[in-house]
């Protein structure tokens, strides 16, 4: 294994405050220490590396962006935190995408004092851990069709339906669940434990290994009144709290993209073929530059993206542009990079190919490749295209 130097061909670092750059290399040397000891056996066991949550709790990972609750931090430095953990893994990263974009920031934005209190501390320390339920068997792509109901029963609510590929699920304290409440998408916190609320963990996945899935089951579940989120209806939310997590993927991904540049750099530098390092041929060179060229250029969409975010200008289509471009370049570097590295690519032994693998969900989640084509085409166009 090399030591990760990080990829700046564009001397972007000169563009980052002293702080963001403390912060970036306080996760990249956790990521080195910590974080790649670990992962390779968390993937090949297909679980997430628990052990890590209360250390990333301690160094401010969750909510990091959050006032008050969290660390505050802006919003370039939110996208280097994800950055270096997907560096990392995806699976990391979508955990603190998880916990921080779809459980603490609706609790924090959408939330009644008492939701946040209750539990914007714990989940900030990593003491409670969190998932976000909009996905169903019948509706990924389409979740305004969701089919999940809830009922008012006196001073509860009885929530009936499925849920299904929900990060996190059968570890989470706390499930953010969208249902529809007299028609309309309404979110409710459901603790473990209440009657009638089930998770199952899947199985035999070949991607995001590092991470749990779960479908989850609402049968007669008796949700407290004062459990629904009171500051949004509708649609709205979920797709607010959608667009922190696709802001933290778009910088993630390029973190992953960097960690298979870097491997198949490196690798071409050592490995003799034809009696010369396979850096030398032509055909890997070209490889080489237009992995860095495509990484350079995500990077320079990410810093504009912070830029905009901060100034409260961004569109959720700024982020859909960005989602859509990283991602689809960070596995075309994974895959690129597993090329390079010839047969020893297949192996866990190099990163590359447990990115790649990575990376064909995070290409699917948080709004498929082809559905941010749909929104950026209904954007520019004026019409319409999903239906
Ligand atoms: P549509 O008519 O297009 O939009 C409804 C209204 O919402 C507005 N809107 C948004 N507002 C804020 N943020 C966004 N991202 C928004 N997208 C749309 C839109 O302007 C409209 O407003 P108005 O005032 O005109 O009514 O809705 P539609 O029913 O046609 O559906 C399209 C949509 C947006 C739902 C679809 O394009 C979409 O995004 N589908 C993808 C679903 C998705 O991303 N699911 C993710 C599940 S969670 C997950 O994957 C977590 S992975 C966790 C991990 O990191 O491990
Ligand atoms: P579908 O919507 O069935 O799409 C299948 C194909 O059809 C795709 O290629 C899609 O682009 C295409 N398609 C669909 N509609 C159109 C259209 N109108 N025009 C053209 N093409 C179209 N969800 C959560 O709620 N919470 C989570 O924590 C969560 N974590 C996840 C973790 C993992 C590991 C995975 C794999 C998924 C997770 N998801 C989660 C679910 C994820 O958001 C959905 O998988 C995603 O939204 C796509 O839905 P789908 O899988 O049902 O695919």
């Amino acid at each position: 294994m090399w030591d990760f130097k990080g990829v700046d061909y564009y001397e972007l670092d000169a563009l980052l405050t002293p702080e963001q750059k403390l912060i970036r290399n306080t996760v990249r040397q956790f990521v080195n220490e910590s974080v790649l000891p670990v992962i390779r056996e968390s993937f090949e066991e297909g679980h997430l590396p628990r052990s890590l949550v209360p250390e990333m709790g301690k160094l401010g990972l969750f909510g990091a962006n959050l006032k008050e609750y969290g660390a505050g931090v802006d919003s370039i430095a939110y996208g280097l935190i994800m950055q270096e953990l997907e560096r990392g893994d995806s699976g990391l990263r979508s955990f603190v995408s998880v916990q921080s974009g779809l459980v603490m920031y609706p609790i924090y934005t959408f939330g009644s004092p008492e939701h946040k209190k209750r539990w914007l501390p714990k989940l900030a320390s990593g003491d409670a851990i969190g998932c976000f339920a909009l996905t169903e068997p019948g509706h990924g792509s389409d979740p305004g069709g969701m089919e999940s109901k809830a009922t008012k029963d006196g001073n509860y609510f009885i929530l009936n339906g499925n849920k299904t590929w929900i990060t996190n699920g059968t570890n989470a304290d706390v499930a953010v669940v969208w249902a529809k409440l007299d028609g309309v998408v309404r979110g409710f916190l459901v603790e473990k434990g209440t009657p009638g609320f089930s998770a199952v963990k899947i199985e035999h996945k070949l991607s995001m290994r590092a991470s749990d899935t779960a479908e989850l089951y609402f049968n007669n579940c008796r949700v407290p009144k004062e459990n629904l989120l009171p500051g949004v209806e509708d649609l709205r939310g979920p797709l607010m709290c959608l667009n922190q997590a696709r802001y933290g993927i778009a910088w993630g991904a390029v973190g992953a993209a960097m960690a298979c540049y870097e491997e198949a750099l490196n690798y071409s530098k050592e490995r003799i073929q034809f009696d010369k390092p396979i850096g030398a041929f032509q055909l890997v060179q070209r490889k080489l530059v237009e992995m860095l060229t495509e990484i350079t250029k995500a990077q320079l969409l990410c810093f504009r993206l912070g830029q905009l975010k901060d100034q409260n200008r961004i569109k959720h289509t700024h982020i859909s542009m960005a989602k859509r471009n990283n991602v689809a370049m960070a596995l075309q570097i994974a895959r690129t990079a597993r090329d390079i590295l010839g047969a020893n690519g297949i192996t866990l032994d190099y990163q590359s190919i447990r990115h790649m693998v990575n990376l064909e969900t995070v290409y699917t989640y948080e709004g498929t490749h082809d559905i941010h084509t749909l929104i950026l085409g209904h954007d520019i166009t004026g019409l319409e295209a999903f239906r």
